[in-house]
C-alpha cells in the first residue's frame, strides 16, 4: 500500500512529504525542485490496545507513542504536473510511471492561489485553485489512457488470435496500476464500451482511463498552504465532490522540526502541544503562537489527518495485531503485541494469516481472538482492533 503525493509544481508535494516523513528533501519557492521521485515512510494513528488490556506493548516496527500505535505507510512525492503534460510541456508524465503502485493519490493544492497553473509563485489569491483540480484529474486520465493504448495493436491481435476474454486482455494490459480484474470489468461496463474493439476509439479510450481512474487511483484533496489562504478559497475547494483537509504542511515540518529539538512537546495529529524551552526568541515564540491559532481553528494541522483518511476511509483499512500466544499477547521473543497490520474491511483470519507469511497462510488451521479467547475459523471476519493469534502447520 502506497499513498502518492501528487500535484503542479511548488504547491508543497516535498514539504508534506518532508514533515509526513521527516526525511530531508529538496523544497524551494520554484517550480520543478523535485525531479526523480521521493520515497519514505509517513505513519498513520492507531490507538493502542495495550491500555485497555492492562499491559506494557513491545512493538517491533510499529511505535508507541503515549498509547497511540504509529503504523507506517509508504509515501512517495514526484516531480510537479503541469497542463498538458501528457503533451510533453513542464516534464511531461512521464514520472507518472512512479505512481503505478500507489493505492490512493493525495492531491496537494495550493488553495492560497499564490501559484499560477504552471507552479510560479504570484500574489496570494491570483490563481483560482479550483482550476487545478480539474487539469489535475485530466492528466492523470491522460497518463491512464497511454498505459492502456501502449502496443494497441498488439492488444487487439492478442484478442484475435486467443480468441481471448477483453476483461482479460485489458486487465493484463492495465495489471501495472494494482487493479484487480474485477475492477476492469467493472470499468469496462460502465464505459459502455463498444462489443467489438475495432470500432474503439479515443474517446473510448479516455472514458475507460477515467473510469479506470476512478477505481484504482482515489484522489483525496490537501488543501495545503491553508495558512496563507483566504477563508472563501478554502470554502469552495471544500465544496467540491471530493474528500478535502486543509493543511499546512509548512507548519507540520515546523513544529515536528522543533519536537525533535525538544522545544516543544508536539504528537503529530494533534490540535496542540507544549512549549519545552522557554529560552526561544520572541520571533520564534511568535511563530508559534501562529501555529497554535491555525491548530484550533482548524483542529490539527492536516498532515496526519490526510493520511489516515487516505487509508482509513479511501482505502478502508483496519488495524489487526497478530500474536503468538493469546493469553498474554506476545510473540516468540515474548514481545508483548508487537506487529500491527492495515488489512482491507472485510479481511478473514486466513486473509491475516497470508499477510503475516505465505506459508502461515497455506498451513492455516485455525484462529484464536485473544481479546475472548475464542476459537474463529479461516473465514471469519475481522474487527478493528483485533488480537488474533494463528494456529499454522507451517
Ligand atoms: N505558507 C506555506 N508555504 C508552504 C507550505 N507548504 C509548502 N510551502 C512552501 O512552498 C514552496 C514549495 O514547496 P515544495 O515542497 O518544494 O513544493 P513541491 O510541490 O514539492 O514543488 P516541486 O518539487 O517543484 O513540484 C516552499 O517555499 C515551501 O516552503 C504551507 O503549508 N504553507
Ligand atoms: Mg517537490
Amino acid at each position: 500500500m502506497e499513498v502518492g503525493l501528487v500535484g503542479k509544481p511548488n504547491v508543497g508535494k516535498s514539504t508534506f512529504f518532508a514533515a509526513a516523513t521527516r526525511a530531508d528533501v529538496e523544497m524551494a519557492s520554484y517550480p520543478f525542485t523535485t525531479i526523480d521521485a521521493n520515497k519514505g515512510v509517513g505513519y498513520v494513528r492507531a490507538p493502542c490496545p495495550h491500555e485497555g488490556l492492562g499491559v506494557q506493548c513491545e512493538p517491533n516496527h510499529t511505535p508507541c507513542i503515549e498509547g497511540t500505535r504509529m503504523i507506517p505507510v509508504k509515501i512517495i512525492d514526484v516531480a510537479g504536473l503541469v497542463p498538458d503534460a501528457h503533451t510533453g510541456k513542464g516534464l511531461g508524465n512521464k514520472f507518472l510511471d512512479d505512481l503505478r503502485q500507489a493505492s490512493v493519490l493525495v492531491h496537494i493544492v495550493d488553495v492560497s492561489g499564490s501559484t499560477n497553473a504552471e507552479g510560479e509563485p504570484c500574489p496570494v489569491g491570483n490563481h483560482d485553485p479550483i482550476n487545478d483540480v480539474e487539469f489535475l484529474e485530466k492528466e492523470i486520465d491522460h497518463w491512464i489512457k497511454g498505459i492502456l493504448e501502449n502496443n494497441w495493436e498488439k492488444v487487439s491481435r492478442r484478442l484475435e488470435l486467443t480468441s481471448g476474454k477483453l476483461e482479460k486482455v485489458i486487465y493484463e494490459q492495465v495489471s501495472g496500476l494494482g487493479v484487480t480484474e474485477g475492477k476492469v470489468s467493472s470499468a469496462i461496463r460502465e464505459t459502455d464500451t463498444p462489443p467489438n474493439l475495432k470500432d474503439w476509439d479515443d474517446d473510448t479510450l479516455f472514458r475507460l482511463a477515467k473510469n479506470l481512474r476512478l477505481k484504482c487511483k482515489p484522489i483525496i484533496i490537501a488543501a495545503n498552504k491553508a495558512d496563507l489562504a483566504p477563508a472563501e478559497n478554502i470554502e469552495s475547494l471544500k465544496s467540491l465532490d471530493y474528500p478535502v483537509v486543509i493543511t499546512s504542511a509548512e507548519y507540520e515540518l515546523a513544529l515536528r522540526k522543533a519536537a525533535e529539538k525538544d522545544i516543544v512537546h508536539y504528537l503529530p495529529g494533534t490540535d496542540d502541544f507544549e512549549i519545552l524551552n522557554e529560552n526561544i526568541t520572541g520571533p520564534q515564540k511568535k511563530a508559534l503562537d501562529k501555529i497554535r491559532e491555525f491548530m484550533k481553528e482548524n483542529g490539527g494541522l492536516g498532515v496526519q489527518q490526510v493520511l489516515e483518511k487516505s487509508v482509513y476511509e479511501q482505502l478502508d483499512r483496519i488495524v489487526v495485531y497478530p500474536v503468538e500466544n493469546e493469553h498474554n499477547y506476545t510473540d516468540k521473543k515474548g514481545r508483548v503485541l508487537p506487529d500491527a497490520y492495515l488489512l482491507p474491511k472485510g479481511s478473514t483470519a486466513e486473509d491475516l494469516a497470508y499477510a503475516v507469511h505465505t506459508d502461515i497462510g497455506e498451513g492455516f488451521i485455525r484462529a484464536v481472538d485473544a481479546r475472548i479467547q475464542r476459537v474463529i475459523g479461516r473465514d471469519h471476519i475481522l474487527e478493528d482492533g483485533d488480537i488474533i493469534k494463528i494456529v499454522s502447520s507451517r
